[in-house]
C-alpha cells in the first residue's frame, strides 16, 4: 500500500501541504490535513507531517479559532459567502491534538506546533458556547460530515441536496462570534454533536498526554462525564444535545458512536463496536456504513447518507485498538485497506461493493497505510 499510498498524496502535494483532491478540493483543510499529517509520517516524510500541520494554523485568530479551509493562493474565493478573505468563518474536529501526539510519539519534534494546537483546542473548551456541557457547533460544516442525516431537524418537509444546499448557506449568516470574529454560537443551530465532542475530547487527550497539560485532561474528562449521560441503551447510540435531541440528533449514524474512543461506559463501547461490524447495523464488507442499514435515511452512495468514509472507519480503528478489541480492530483495518484499494482511493465508497464516490482519488484514503 505504501507506494501507491506516496504517489496519491505526492500528486496532491501543494508544498507545504496536500490538497485533498487536486480539482475538487484545491485548498487545505483542516482535518484532512490532520490526517494527511499522520500518513506523511509513517511515510518517512517528516517534514512534510510537520509543515503540513504548521500550515493548518496560519489563519488561527487570537483567541484560537482554526478556519476550517484555508485560500491562501486565493483568498478572495468564496470570500462573501463567509464574510472574510482567505479563508472559512468555522472550524472542524480538531484532529491536530491526535496528529501532534502521533508524530511526537513516533520521535518527531512537534515544539512548534504544540501551542497552536493547545490554543485550538482551549477556545473550543473555554470559548464555544455550551448545550448541557457540550461544547457547541456553529455550522453543519464544523463536524465534518455535511449532510449527515442528523442535520435533518433542520429540513422542515424533508431532506433533499439543493434544499440543504440552501439551509447550509443561510446557517452561515447567523453564527454569532467573538471581537476577533471567531465563531462562539448559532441560535439558529443549537446542537452539541456527540460525534464532534467525543473528538474534542479525544484530541485534547491525546495532547494532553504529550505535554503533560492536567487542565486540558481534566476539561476533557468533564466533556467525556456529559457525553456518557447522552447514551441511549434503546437506540445502541449517543444522542446529540440541543435542538435536534428529540428528532434528527437520534438517527443511528457511524459518527454517533465515535464516543467509543473517549466512553467510560463498556457497555456503551461494546455496543457500538458489535455494531460496527453488523452486516444488519453498519457492518459492510469494504467498511462500516456512514448511516444504520435501518434508518430510513440509509442512501449507500449518497453523500455523508450511507457510503464508507475511510477516515471515520480510521476513527472506529484507533478507538478499537486502544480499547483492546483486537478482532473488531482486524476486521476494521482489512476493510479499510480493501475499500481504500477497491475504490481507486476514493474520497469515499459504496460500503458493500467498494465503487469509489465523491473525488478520486482523495488524500485521506491513504489513511490505509496506517492501519497494516
Ligand atoms: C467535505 O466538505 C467540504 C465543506 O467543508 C466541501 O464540500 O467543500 C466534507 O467531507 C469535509 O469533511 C471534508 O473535510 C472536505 C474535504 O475533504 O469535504
Amino acid at each position: 500500500m505504501a507506494e501507491p499510498a506516496r504517489a496519491v498524496l505526492e500528486a496532491n502535494w501543494r508544498a507545504p501541504y496536500t490538497v485533498p483532491n487536486a480539482s475538487v478540493y484545491p485548498f487545505q483543510w483542516l482535518w484532512d490535513s490532520c490526517f494527511h499529517a499522520l500518513v506523511w509520517a509513517r511515510l518517512g516524510q517528516p517534514d512534510r507531517a510537520v509543515s503540513e500541520l504548521a500550515h493548518c494554523f496560519r489563519t488561527q485568530s487570537p483567541l484560537g479559532f482554526v478556519p476550517h479551509i484555508d485560500y491562501e493562493h486565493e483568498p478572495g474565493h468564496h470570500a462573501r459567502f463567509w464574510g472574510r478573505e482567505g479563508s472559512s468563518s468555522i472550524t472542524q474536529p480538531p484532529m491536530f491534538g491526535h496528529a501532534v501526539a502521533e508524530l511526537a510519539r513516533a520521535g518527531i519534534a512537534v515544539d512548534r506546533l504544540v501551542g497552536p494546537a493547545r490554543r485550538g483546542l482551549r477556545f473550543l473548551l473555554d470559548h464555544r458556547s455550551r448545550i448541557d456541557g457540550l461544547v457547541s457547533l456553529c455550522h453543519p460544516w464544523e463536524s465534518g460530515g455535511d449532510d449527515c442525516p442528523r442535520w435533518d431537524h433542520w429540513c422542515p418537509g424533508g431532506w433533499t441536496a439543493a434544499g440543504w444546499y440552501d439551509v447550509k448557506g443561510r446557517l452561515v449568516e447567523s453564527i454569532e462570534v467573538a471581537p476577533d470574529s471567531s465563531p462562539l454560537a448559532n441560535p439558529a443551530f443549537r446542537v452539541a454533536s456527540v460525534s464532534f465532542n467525543a473528538l474534542v475530547a479525544f484530541n485534547a487527550f491525546e495532547l494532553a498526554e504529550v505535554i503533560g497539560d492536567e487542565d486540558l485532561r481534566r476539561q476533557a474528562d468533564d466533556l467525556v462525564d456529559a457525553l456518557d449521560e447522552r447514551w441511549d441503551d434503546g437506540l445502541g447510540t449517543w444522542v446529540d444535545a440541543g435542538d435536534n435531541e428529540r428528532s434528527s440528533g437520534r438517527i443511528r449514524t457511524l459518527d454517533g458512536l465515535l464516543p467509543a474512543l473517549v466512553s467510560r461506559r463498556s457497555d456503551a463501547v461494546e455496543t457500538a463496536y458489535v455494531q460496527m461490524l453488523d452486516d444488519t447495523a453498519f457492518g459492510g464488507r469494504y467498511g462500516p456504513t456512514q448511516v444504520h442499514r435501518a434508518e430510513p435515511t440509509f442512501a449507500p452512495r449518497t453523500y455523508w447518507r450511507g457510503p464508507a468514509w475511510p477516515q471515520l472507519t480510521y476513527l472506529c480503528w484507533v478507538a478499537a485498538r486502544r480499547s483492546g478489541a483486537s478482532l473488531v480492530a482486524d476486521g476494521l483495518a482489512q476493510k479499510l485497506v480493501s475499500g481504500a484499494s477497491e475504490s481507486g482511493w476514493a474520497e469515499y465508497w459504496d460500503a458493500d461493493d467498494g465503487t469509489g464516490l465523491g473525488a478520486v482519488p482523495q488524500s485521506w484514503a491513504t489513511l490505509a497505510v496506517l492501519v497494516r
